[in-house]
């Protein structure tokens, strides 16, 4: 696509969902135009580089790009789809309200290329309405052109919610084969944005209304979340009986209707520590459960951090390992990450008796500077470290073997280390409950 070719796709934002998405699009055949408010962004993409890491997505970019099949901006065109991939953090309010401005800027910049026969679709997470109140504001903005859902007439344009429900590390697939949820302002919309779904996802699409496919999104997270909550309220109740919270879960499971997720140091990563507020900003009388599990996995967090600092505490002439900085296994995504809490929270205690591996990062985050704590590697931190504390559950941390483990004081917040022998008079229960 030469800088001057009519595209037929415009993707509103270009990070972890968005730019995946515009380059599967563009694979499909389909001339797509990037719009990212980083001139950076823009300059990477349209080098054929990227930003972000994913898996395999350099390749993809490299070569769409190289096609002409995909370019990067900072200024909206007229396209004949508008796709809307922009973040929806909180407020700045401290109350885990939903901040949906982004959104709304975005669809003021969509608004201004709009025409008849055009399909408007918002991916982002959103509390239940927003694409509602997308369509009026652009309703506002452009009086010329009939919306959907406000008037008896056949609209103009078409508006809907498509989230999308893909896992980092397998973004490009899960975006590809997952099932999708399209919900449209009126059936109709529902259908034309099937119809454009239908190009690039193999899974099956299923219409809805928008309201329901916005809460859709946010109640698959929050289930993840309860469900988490459960398995990390009752590792602090196998710590406090002195029970291996690893060897209770698994032998539930093995039951046929039970199957209960991992205990870890807390839930991080940008959505499933934040979709479920949107419930709750949503009903706060009526989600107790949603905001206690909420609070569960956050409290977990803290409890981690007590546990491992009596644990340092009680060795003073130990050097100390954190294994792991990332929100979870074998990613380098340091948003949000408990791991990051807990050892940032040893590293201002201990200090210079902090060591952390991870492999995934180049250097520390900047709240380690000046506590003194050090990055190191794997096998440094096995040689010299008789405290290990994992916080991450990473394969090169697995496979270690308990040869190099044995005689160390270990506490495995992820239950990766099931074979490591108890530490006598240690701190009970430290050795395997989370
Ligand atoms: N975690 C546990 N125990 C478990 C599973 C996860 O402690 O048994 C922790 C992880 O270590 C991590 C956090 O939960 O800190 C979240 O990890 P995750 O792998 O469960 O999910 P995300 O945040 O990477 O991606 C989720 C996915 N949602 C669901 O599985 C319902 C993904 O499909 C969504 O697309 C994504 O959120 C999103 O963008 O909303």
């Amino acid at each position: 696509m030469m800088g001057d070719v009519k595209p037929d796709v415009c993707v509103v934002g270009l990070g972890y969902i968005g730019l995946p998405t515009a380059a599967i699009i563009a694979r499909a055949g389909c001339k797509v135009l990037g719009l990212d408010v980083s001139q950076d962004v823009v300059d990477t993409i349209n080098r054929g580089e990227i930003h972000i890491e994913e898996v395999d997505l350099d390749g993809l970019v490299h070569g769409v790009v190289q096609r002409g099949l995909l370019r990067a901006s900072t200024q909206i065109e007229p396209a004949d789809v508008f796709v809307i991939a922009v973040p929806t953090p909180f407020e700045k309010d401290g109350h885990h309200t939903p901040d949906i401005s982004y959104v709304l800027a975005a669809a003021t910049q969509v608004a201004a290329v709009l025409k008849a026969g055009d399909t408007v679709i918002l991916e982002s997470t959103s509390p239940v309405g927003t694409t509602e109140q997308m369509r009026d504001l652009m309703a506002g903005l452009r009086p010329d052109l009939k919306f959907p859902g406000t008037m008896r007439e056949t609209p103009d344009v078409a508006i809907a919610y498509c989230p999308e429900r893909v896992l980092p590390g397998r973004i490009l697939e899960e975006l590809t084969n997952n099932d999708r949820s399209i919900g449209g302002i009126t059936p109709r919309c529902a259908r034309k944005a099937l119809a454009f779904y239908k190009r690039f996802v193999r899974g099956t699409c299923v219409t809805t209304d928008a309201r329901s496919a916005e809460m859709t999104k946010l109640v698959e997270n929050a289930y993840r979340d309860v469900n988490i909550a459960f398995a990390n309220e009752l590792s602090i109740v196998a710590d406090r009986m002195g029970l291996d919270v690893w060897e209770v879960i698994r032998l539930a499971n093995r039951h046929p209707r039970v199957n209960i997720l991992q205990p870890g140091p807390g839930v991080g990563g940008h959505c499933i520590a934040v979709d479920p507020w949107f419930i709750v900003a949503g009903a706060p009388d009526e989600t107790p459960l949603i905001r206690t599990a909420r609070n569960v996995n956050d409290g977990k967090m803290h409890h981690v951090v007590k546990k491992a600092a009596e644990l340092v505490a009680a060795h003073p002439h130990e050097k100390v390992a954190c294994l792991g900085l990332a929100f979870k296994a074998n990613i380098d995504d340091f948003r949000e990450s408990p791991a990051r809490y807990v050892a940032a929270s040893l590293a201002r205690q201990f200090g210079s008796r902090i060591h952390v591996v991870e492999p995934y990062a180049a250097q520390l985050p900047r709240e380690f500077e000046g506590t003194g704590a050090v990055r190191i590697d794997l096998d440094s931190a096995l040689e010299d470290c008789g405290v290990l504390i994992v916080l991450v559950d990473h394969d090169v941390f697995k496979v270690v073997p308990l040869a190099e483990r044995q005689g160390k004081v270990v506490y495995d917040t992820r239950g990766i280390w099931s074979d490591q022998p108890a530490m006598p008079n240690v701190i009970e229960g430290l050795r395997l409950a989370g």
